[in-house]
């Protein structure tokens, strides 16, 4: 029984791809997938960056809890929990094959994310990251607006080693997300639960930050570098959106995630064409905001 369930989770490949990813580039860049389509926009999307002599794609795909959330009309407060997602990571799993970052909320009890985290690697998930928040999550760019607690070390610490005792093989990642800035806690706590979250075993930190300009983050990626050279460092670049990728790269991150940009860009599109629809009285004058018919009838092979 048991090795019939180690053979399942090893056999796939993808989820070991971003541990890969990771010794092999310096930072990677994740964008937000929120459906199959999402994802395979974000798969196919590609450049040639002449600067750096190299080919710059997306290397892994971020399922955000604020998206999913979104996209089922649902506020973003972890009632849209892992396990109703699944079915969706499945869906993209279907039709991709880049690794996929799981955005974990705070986990939930620690009885229940022991149990999903080996449902999310059996499934073929790369990573999960946990925040350590506790009671009724709010989205963290919130911050200070709305009522929201941040856990005690010891039971985040506990939900960590527990996450990582549950786990079967030895490439499933569990990123612990620091929300020491967002509530306002200061650099010392935030640096303060990175030495006890590494301790507990997790696998890279995420700091989180809703400043608009970089500096916190970059002072935290300074001393967190200073002590963990090797540790996984990640950053989310929502409020400080003009600060560029490869300051983040250069400053020690080893993960940028885009991670909200693919559902707001189509909810502007969707906007757009409903409220034009009504004011023209016909679609002619929507048309260049849309995919072409022939297009659509293309982009799925046996659609035809
Ligand atoms: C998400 O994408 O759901 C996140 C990142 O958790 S944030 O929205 O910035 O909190
Ligand atoms: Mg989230």
């Amino acid at each position: 029984m048991l090795q019939s369930l180690l053979g399942r989770v090893e056999s796939d490949p993808r989820k070991g791809q971003l541990r890969r990813a990771l010794s092999n580039k310096k930072c990677l860049r994740v964008l937000e997938a929120h459906s199959p389509l999402s994802a395979l926009v974000a798969e196919h999307a590609a450049i040639q960056d002449d600067s750096r002599g190299e080919r710059v794609i997306y290397d892994a795909l971020w399922s955000s809890s604020l998206t999913d959330s979104t996209l089922l009309g649902k506020p973003d407060i972890e009632m849209i929990n892992i396990r109703n997602r699944v079915s969706n990571f499945n869906d993209i799993f279907e039709v991709t094959t880049t690794p996929l970052i799981v955005d974990g909320d705070t986990g939930g009890k620690v009885e229940h994310f022991v149990i999903n985290v080996r449902s999310l690697e059996r499934i073929g998930v790369s990573a999960v990251i946990i925040e350590d928040k506790i009671g009724l999550k709010k989205n963290s760019l919130l911050g200070t607006d709305v009522y929201q607690q941040q856990d005690s070390i010891e039971n985040f610490c506990h939900k960590i080693r527990s996450g990582k005792a549950a786990q079967v093989g030895d490439d499933f990642m569990i990123i612990a997300r620091i929300e020491s800035l967002i509530l306002d806690a200061g650099m010392e706590d935030a640096l303060e639960r990175a030495d006890a979250y590494v301790d507990a075993g997790a696998d890279g930190i995420m700091i989180h930050s809703r400043s608009t300009t970089p500096g916190e983050v970059l002072q935290f990626a300074e001393q967190f570098r200073a002590k963990f050279p090797d540790v996984t460092l990640v950053c989310v670049p929502t409020s400080y959106a003009a600060t560029h990728f490869s300051e983040l790269e250069d400053a020690g991150f080893n993960i940028v995630i885009y991670a909200n940009h693919m559902l707001r860009s189509a909810y502007v599109a969707m906007q757009r064409v409903a409220s034009e629809i009504l004011r023209c009285g016909r679609t002619l004058e929507i048309e260049p905001y849309c995919t072409k018919i022939d297009e659509i009838l293309d982009l799925i092979p046996g659609t035809r």
